[in-house]
């Protein structure tokens, strides 16, 4: 089972569109096993995107990321990590398809609503930088049966 980390950043919070963003991952069927309202300080946004340090956006970014609270938040399920960045749509939201999250919510690169681990590898990362080691509810649903099935 896969695990992925998602933020509703800043302009999420602001807009009121928590609810819209995660109710998507809840709908679809994914497992909420972590979740949280936090302030991002400078220091835990450079470990989370240190790939883009250097980068010519990369200190708008740390200054997004942090200007307002976000809702960090941990969904399970089968091959989640892909379905979720399918959910949340291309990083340009004016490109993004409609259906999307960003294709839906969203229009410009600079606020585009949501972040969503790409890769195994950084959602193990992402999700033991903001949640710890113990931080995940593990729980059962009797739903499962009617959502899960290979
Ligand atoms: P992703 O969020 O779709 O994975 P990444 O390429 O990993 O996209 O970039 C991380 C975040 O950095 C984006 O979601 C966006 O907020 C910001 N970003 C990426 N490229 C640009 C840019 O060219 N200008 C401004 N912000 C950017
Ligand atoms: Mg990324």
């Amino acid at each position: 089972m896969e695990r992925t980390l998602i933020i509703v950043k800043p302009d999420g919070v602001e807009r009121g569109l928590v609810s819209e963003v995660l109710g998507r991952f809840e709908k679809r069927g994914l497992k909420l096993v972590a979740l949280k309202l936090m302030q991002i300080d400078r220091s835990l946004a450079e470990q989370h995107y240190a790939e883009h340090q250097g980068k010519g956006f990369y200190e708008d970014l740390v200054g997004y990321i942090t200007s307002g609270p976000v809702v960090v938040s941990v969904f399970e399920g089968p091959s989640v990590i892909d379905a979720v960045r399918k959910t949340v749509g291309a990083t340009k939201p004016a490109e993004a398809e409609p259906g999307t999250i960003r294709g839906d919510l969203g229009i410009t690169i600079g606020r585009n609503l949501v972040h969503a681990s790409d890769s195994i590898e950084s959602s193990k990362k992402e999700v033991k930088l903001f949640f710890g080691d113990g931080g995940l509810i593990s729980y059962g649903r009797s739903l499962d049966e009617w959502i899960v099935k290979e």
